[in-house]
């Protein structure tokens, strides 16, 4: 080790310097808590051991960097230092890649395809309709818009079931979605779950038991537990309204 490497070493020592990733710029999720697609970010984050500050965005909020990751609005958006994207599986890709422990993408290749299968149904399919029943409960009142009751007392009564059903067909006895343990299939399809659960009793009166005990293991991560907490004093300004 020559005098230049001992005397830096010597001088970060003494300066009890923090290690490269605290010294980088702090990541930012832009977006709102309550939206399942930024939390399955802010959760899959927390379970790499990272902490992005939120920053309001969408809806009319947000700074000209949301702007900027977020070309058409949508949340979340997402920066790191000058690297800014939008969409939550362009999101969690990007922090998978710099942060790959503890896996939550399996590797082999079929249990990797049913995870990035789960993601797309919960997505595309649960979250539609899962839309329906959030914003024009909650969202739509809370904001002042145009709201359609009827539309989101038929997506629960027509559209949940067989989605309830699907999942519950679909969990091993006291398992997760993939590989019996947890990944970003279970992230992703509690997510929307979450929200329908906010302003919908219809899970708890229909008879999907694996469904119920998978989600109350999801909701029990401290990923989980801390993102709902947080949340939860918005969720609750939102349903007074
Ligand atoms: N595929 C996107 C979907 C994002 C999305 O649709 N977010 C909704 C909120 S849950 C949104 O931004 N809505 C406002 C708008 O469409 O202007 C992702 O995974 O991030």
């Amino acid at each position: 080790m020559g005098y230049q490497e001992l005397h830096c070493e010597t001088a970060m020592a003494l300066c009890q310097l923090p290690d490269s990733r605290e010294m980088e710029e702090q990541m930012i999720v832009y977006g709102a808590r309550p939206s399942p697609f930024v939390r399955k970010v802010i959760v899959f984050a927390a379970e790499k051991g990272l902490t992005p500050d939120v920053q309001p965005g969408g809806f009319g909020q947000g700074n000209e960097m949301f702007a900027q990751a977020s070309p058409f609005g949508k949340i979340p958006g997402f920066q790191d230092g000058d690297f800014l994207i939008s969409d939550s599986t362009a999101i969690i890709t990007y922090l998978d890649t710099i942060r790959p422990d503890p896996n939550l993408i399996p590797t082999e290749a079929k249990a990797r395809a049913r995870t990035i299968w789960y993601e797309e149904f919960a997505d595309t399919i649960l979250q539609p309709v899962g839309m329906q029943i959030f914003f024009n409960r909650v969202v739509a009142p809370f904001l002042g818009l145009p709201s359609d009751p009827a539309a989101a007392d038929a997506a629960e009564a027509d559209r949940m079931p067989e989605l309830y059903d699907y999942v519950e067909g679909n969990l091993p006895e006291n398992g997760f979605l993939v590989e019996d343990r947890f990944t970003l299939a279970d992230i992703a399809v509690a997510c929307p779950f979450i929200n329908i659960g906010y302003c919908s009793d219809g899970l708890e009166k229909g008879h999907w038991p694996r469904l119920k005990a998978w989600l109350q293991a999801v909701r029990a991560r401290p990923s989980f537990t801390e993102a709902l907490a947080i949340e939860g004093k918005a969720v609750n300004r939102m349903m007074a309204k």
